[in-house]
């Protein structure tokens, strides 16, 4: 696969693990998912995992998976570089692998004294990937191997920092989000 192809073919097929937790940003609020429960005097996710947010955000990265599905026939041919279509097994893992991700990452910060919006440089950004990639591979192990070759993962752990800080600061300067991280 050529540079170019590899890359289209990662943000792509990421998009449905990148948009859950834009979703909860703008979803969130309401219950936390830990009931304001403390492990050891700290919160055990914090206020800022709540149970709106995690089905907002599920719910969009299966909808635009499904989206993205419909429409990658026709935007494979305009572009000449052939995009996945997505199962629904598929979708599911990479929304709400995200999501777990996002969620255990929290509990590892809460574990490590940080309050809620605390930064934590590296997981911050690479959570939902390394939740999300081990549970599509699991629940739709074919898909996974023919989209991700090696040179899509390669792209994804490069490409997803990147993304990430930039949204996140958009976000922040449409004051969306708390925290520019
Ligand atoms: N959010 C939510 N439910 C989730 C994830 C996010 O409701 N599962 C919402 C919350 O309003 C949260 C905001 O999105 O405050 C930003 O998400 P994030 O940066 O992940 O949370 P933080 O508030 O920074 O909390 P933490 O330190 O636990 O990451
Ligand atoms: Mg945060
Ligand atoms: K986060």
């Amino acid at each position: 696969m050529a540079v170019l192809e590899t890359i289209v073919v990662a943000f792509w097929a990421m998009l449905p693990a990148y948009v859950p937790n834009n979703a909860a940003v703008l979803a969130g609020g309401g219950r936390p998912i830990d009931g304001g429960r403390t492990w050891d005097d700290k919160r055990v996710l914090g206020d800022g995992k709540t149970w709106r947010g995690t089905a907002a955000g599920i719910l969009a990265g299966v909808l635009l998976a499904g989206a993205l599905t419909l429409v990658a026939d026709d935007v494979s041919a305009a572009i000449g570089i052939d995009v996945p279509a997505f199962t629904p097994l598929a979708a599911v893992g990479l929304a709400a692998g995200a999501m777990l991700g996002d969620i255990m990452a929290s509990f590892l910060k809460r574990r490590s004294g940080r309050e809620r919006g605390a930064m934590f440089p590296g997981l911050d950004q690479l959570d939902f990937v390394v939740v999300s990639l081990p549970l599509t591979a699991l629940l739709a192990t074919e898909w996974f191997f023919e989209v991700f070759t090696w040179g899509v993962i390669a792209v994804v752990v490069v490409l997803t920092p990147i993304l990430h800080v930039t949204t996140n600061m958009i976000a922040y300067q449409l004051g969306l989000k708390d925290e520019p991280w």
